[in-house]
């Protein structure tokens, strides 16, 4: 079999380059080691940038989005028992929208497969990717269900299979570098049937450590505790979590927390890492798995976006018109977005954590830098800025 493109991973990244591909008539192919069903189901981000809501309803992909997404236009600080709130939007005129990745994937799967008549293998096994620096690559898979190998030849291999996957693997070390970063704390992620106890996102910085607070959906929130990396998420029980999101979050005439069933209880060890360049012969990573980085400030899926219209657009470009500009500059193209964004969750987690750092003199420089922006007006338009994302491209 031949296709111009095999796309390996059926996440935001992949699933927005197969769109694009499908809208103007390029072959290919998504290959998903999950099913359908899983992905749909996976919940993980929530927050999309206003640059990136514009990308895809220029696509054709934000009709859900833009009809069931919430517009959210501040964001709240709480620390010292005090509340803190900053309205981005009144200070960039640009807001975030808060739609839950399962549901922003589910759009992308009907899209692709059911509206563009995409071609989506899921359940697939043992991906390897071949002849990455030939001009003939190909991909060969295990199908799910006969247990048959099968074989594609294909002109470019898009390895979107996020931090887990084989595309990063298949690059030879020596041919690209991999930055790290460790920021040596962890965090309990949860997910509550609760409603939100507030309109915005709320961060609260505490000496016990870190808590946040994000909407998913009118009955569903999301909160996060700093906790030792590593930690076991069974150390955390029901009473536990909730007396300490209430210790954590409690500010003068805040709302009390609504509690509920904890639907979703794990911890994250918080660490970055960037791949430089994100290609390697005829092989272009997208998304995370060219880089990771932490959701201290809710990046990760956005960056997958960026890079996924970038590519697509670049792959059109070549295949269509032999252009190869786009491809050639990709790397470096997504690598400024990227660089940026982790340079402010770095900026930003020592915002969160440095109060419980156990270091009087980074407690007082990180209480510093929390002030700042609320008494600073050009402060609160930086940090606005840079937490919902340059809008340089789109
Ligand atoms: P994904 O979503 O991980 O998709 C990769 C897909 O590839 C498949 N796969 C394979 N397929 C075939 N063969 C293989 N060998 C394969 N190995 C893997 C996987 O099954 C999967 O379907 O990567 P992608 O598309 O790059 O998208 C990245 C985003 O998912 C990620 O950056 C965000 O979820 C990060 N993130 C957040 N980002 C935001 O922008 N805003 C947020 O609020 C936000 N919150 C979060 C997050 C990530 C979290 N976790 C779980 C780390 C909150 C959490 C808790």
């Amino acid at each position: 079999e031949r296709r111009p493109v095999v796309i390996v991973g059926a996440g935001p990244a992949g699933l927005a380059v197969g769109n694009v591909l499908r809208a103007a008539s390029v072959g290919c192919v998504v290959l998903e080691a999950e099913s359908r069903a899983v992905v749909e189901r996976r919940p993980r981000a929530g927050v999309v940038e206003e640059w990136a809501v514009r990308a895809l309803e220029q696509r054709g992909l934000g009709e859900g989005l833009l009809a069931r997404a919430q517009r959210h236009s501040a964001c709240e600080f709480r620390f010292a028992g005090e509340r803190h709130r900053l309205e981005y939007g009144e200070l960039t005129g640009r807001h975030h929208w808060v739609y839950p990745q399962p549901l922003l994937v589910t759009d992308l799967v009907r899209e692709y497969v059911d509206v563009r008549g995409g071609d989506a293998r899921f359940g697939v096994r043992d991906v390897e990717l071949r002849g990455l620096e030939t001009d003939r690559p190909s991909v060969s898979y295990t199908c799910p269900d006969t247990g048959e190998r099968r074989l594609l030849h294909c002109d470019f291999v898009v390895g979107a299979d996020g931090a887990r996957g084989v595309s990063r693997a298949a690059v030879p070390a020596g041919r690209a570098r991999i930055a790290r970063h460790d920021y040596g704390i962890g965090w309990l992620a949860l997910l509550a049937e609760a409603p939100p106890s507030s309109d915005c996102v709320v961060f609260g910085v505490h000496p016990n450590g870190f808590a946040g607070h994000m909407a998913r959906s009118p009955e569903v929130t999301r909160y996060y505790l700093q906790c030792p990396p590593g930690d076991d998420p069974e150390n955390w029980s029901h009473d536990r979590v909730w007396s300490e999101l209430r210790l954590r979050l409690a500010a003068e005439g805040a709302p009390p927390l609504t509690e509920g069933r904890l639907v979703e209880k794990r911890v994250l060890d918080m660490h970055d890492y960037v791949v430089e360049p994100m290609t390697y012969g005829r092989l272009f990573l997208a998304g995370d798995a060219a880089h990771l980085v932490a959701p201290i400030a809710a990046k990760g899926m956005n960056l997958a976006l960026h890079d996924a219209f970038l590519l697509a657009d670049a792959l059109v470009a070549c295949l269509d018109a032999g252009d190869r500009a786009g491809l050639d500059g990709y790397s470096d193209a997504c690598l400024r977005r990227v660089w940026d964004y982790q340079e402010f969750s770095q900026w930003l987690s020592e915002v969160y954590h440095g109060a419980a750092a156990g270091d009087p003199f980074r407690a007082g420089t990180a209480s510093a830098r929390l002030r700042r922006p609320f008494t600073s007006p050009v402060a609160a338009a930086a940090f606005a800025e840079q937490y919902l994302g340059t809008a340089e491209r789109y």
